[in-house]
């Protein structure tokens, strides 16, 4: 199976396990990240979820060009479809979804780090969109979310050149918000998670929610939106835990609920 997922405490691990193809994504294997998200989206139990590439070489290396280089016109919207429910699925997935870039985030790859919520990088991480070296544009995003992420001067220049960029330039342009030993990686990614798995899911649900829906509306509309969020909190019992915990001086249990 292509992809693996591991649950311990209430994080979820989510590995695109193809190293002999640097993790490379074929249609099975987006099939089963697509399955993947929509189960996780639905697990109450799982407050936050990283994703990965197994082995110490890519995170993944982009769409399989194997499998892609033949395809009619057709058959490619299907495949940039497919890839970009993919990344749909993670960002609107209720959790906070944090990629930990263990090495090649190429094309694709680089594509679904962007649709995560966080992103963090070991010191071997490379990213790019190289598809104009291939003769395609970027088709699961990256015209869409890297401009959001990086602005659009520097997207358009990592677009039109292909060009890869390391992990240190990554953090300075705010491609990745950390970058850390490549040991490291995974163990920090996980201490992300659990930090925000201790706070009101409902409460970081809803603002994952704000700030997607946010960014694509003006700022009247995502104060509107926001100021909705803030309303629909005082219905849950944690709104009444975590200030209550508060004031009481103890520390809240929050029941997601
Ligand atoms: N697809 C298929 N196989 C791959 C891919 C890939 N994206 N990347 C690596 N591999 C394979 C290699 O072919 C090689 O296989 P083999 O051992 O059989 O020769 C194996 O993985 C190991 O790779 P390398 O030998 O090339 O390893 P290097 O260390 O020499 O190089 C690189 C590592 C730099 C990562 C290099 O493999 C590379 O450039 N890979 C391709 C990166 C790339 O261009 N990615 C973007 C792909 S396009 C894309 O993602 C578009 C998404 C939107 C699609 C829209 C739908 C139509």
């Amino acid at each position: 199976m292509p992809i693996q997922v591991a649950q311990e405490d209430r994080v979820a691990l989510v590995t695109v396990d193809r190293p002999e193809r640097l993790n490379a994504l074929n249609t099975q294997s987006l099939q089963e990240l697509l399955a993947t998200f929509e189960r996780l989206a639905s697990d109450s139990s799982v407050r936050a979820i990283i994703v990965t590439g197994a082995g110490d070489r890519a995170f993944i290396a982009g769409a399989d060009i194997a499998e892609m280089k033949d395809k009619s016109p057709s058959e490619a919207l299907a495949f940039a479809r497919l890839g970009q429910a993919v990344c749909s699925a993670i960002e609107a997935a209720p959790q906070p979804v944090i990629a930990a870039i263990n090495g090649y985030a190429l094309g694709g790859g680089c594509e679904i780090a962007l649709a995560c919520d966080i992103r963090l990088a070991s010191e071997t991480a490379v990213l790019g969109q190289p598809e104009v070296a291939l003769g395609v544009p970027p088709g699961w995003g990256g015209t869409q979310r890297l401009p959001r992420v990086i602005g659009p001067g520097l997207a358009r220049e990592l677009i039109y050149t292909g060009r890869r960029v390391r992990a240190e330039e990554a953090l300075r342009i705010g491609l990745v918000n950390a970058v850390y030993p490549p040991a490291e990686l995974l163990e920090r990614a996980r201490a992300l998670a659990a930090e925000i798995a201790r706070n009101a899911p409902l409460a970081v649900r809803l603002s994952k929610e704000a700030i997607r829906r946010g960014l694509d509306v003006d700022l009247a509309a995502g104060l509107a939106l926001e100021a909705q969020a803030f309303a629909l909190a005082f219905s849950t019992a944690d709104q009444r835990e975590g200030m209550s915990a508060f004031l009481e001086k103890r520390s809240p249990e929050f029941r997601g609920a």
